[in-house]
């Protein structure tokens, strides 16, 4: 892996990915791109960057030529629940873009990687420690999406030979892009609500329980599925990843732990409960532990305690 285009580079995952993949091989070898063009500007200064809509074949195409890349991280897309706000728009940015993407892949031999996600599954599958193959009937237009895109991944690499690779991702913490239009987006604002306010009012119930994972762990499990032996891989484009599982509550008695006066309320949005009541409760993820030797670092307590350490310097300008 030599040459690297990432889209989605001003989003939640792609900004901290963007910086990662250049520690790795080098700015001048990570072209990175976003709808965009105003947000994170020393990201934006820091290498080579193109404002570029991912559904834009020809202009995706003029870059790959361009830069030779031979590998595509492909994050562009919209999160599920703005996505269940605008399902017409989900489709077109998660399904086109996925597939301009794929046709650029084939026609110029790189290999993709693009995450599905938990809202890949529905009420159907088994609801604790989901299976890496299941029954997927998701019922939100983000989970269709996703199953859409795992199998036409498979279908590119079974039919053209594309090398697409990918995981199903739980939520993400993380400290650098605030998500935006998520269902676990709590998990995150959880953390800068209790550095400001010492208090959180949370959108799902308190004994809602999701799949997390942090951030430095989401891009080693990118990065390093992306550098495995192909031949050792069984599954390709939908691994289950994990690497914690809690609810609302089990958050806030950890940020206790280092904030005593925190407290929690609640104030349920319908839509993103719903949703989060049709997604597994736990994934079980052997697949990626056998096939790739995925290993998570961070469990709840090491992210409550590095999110707040994180978010406390930055309050007070360190
Ligand atoms: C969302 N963060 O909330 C994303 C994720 C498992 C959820 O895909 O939409």
């Amino acid at each position: 892996m030599k040459n690297i285009l990432l889209t989605g580079a001003l989003g939640q995952i792609g900004s901290e990915l963007a910086v990662s993949l250049r520690e790795r091989y080098g700015i001048e070898n990570v072209i990175i791109t976003d709808i965009k063009a105003d947000g994170n500007k020393e990201l934006i200064e820091s290498g080579p960057f193109y404002q570029c809509d991912c559904r834009d074949s020809k202009a995706l195409a003029d870059i790959v030529g361009r830069h030779k890349i031979d590998t595509i991280y492909h994050l562009a897309a919209l999160l599920s629940a703005v996505a269940e706000a605008n399902p017409q728009k989900a489709w077109d940015v998660n399904i086109n873009g996925l597939y301009s993407v794929l046709e650029v892949a084939r026609e110029k031999h790189c290999a993709v990687f693009t995450p599905s996600s938990i809202g890949a599954f529905g009420p159907t599958a088994p609801k604790d420690y989901t299976p890496q193959d299941t029954i997927q009937r998701p019922t939100s237009i983000y989970g269709v999406t996703k199953v859409t895109g795992e199998l036409l991944c498979d279908y590119y690499n079974h039919k053209y030979g594309v090398d697409t690779r990918g995981v199903r991702y739980p939520g993400i913490i993380s400290s650098v892009t605030s998500p935006s239009g998520g269902t676990t987006d709590y998990a995150v604002h959880i953390y800068y609500a209790a550095v400001k306010q010492k208090r959180y009012t949370c959108f799902l119930k308190g004994d809602t329980y999701l799949d997390m994972i942090y951030m430095p762990d989401a891009i080693k499990a990118a990065i390093n599925l992306m550098e495995a032996d192909p031949n050792k891989l069984r599954h390709r484009n939908a691994f289950n990843v994990s690497a914690m599982n809690f609810c609302p509550e089990d958050q806030a008695a950890y940020i206790r732990r280092y904030i005593p006066e925190f407290e929690i309320s609640y104030n349920i949005d319908p839509v993103r409960q719903a949703l989060a009541n049709s997604w597994p409760n736990s994934l079980e993820d052997y697949a990626a532990r056998v096939e790739w030797e995925w290993n998570p670092e961070y469990d709840l307590d090491a992210v409550t305690k590095d999110m707040l350490k994180i978010l406390q310097e930055r309050s007070e300008g360190k």
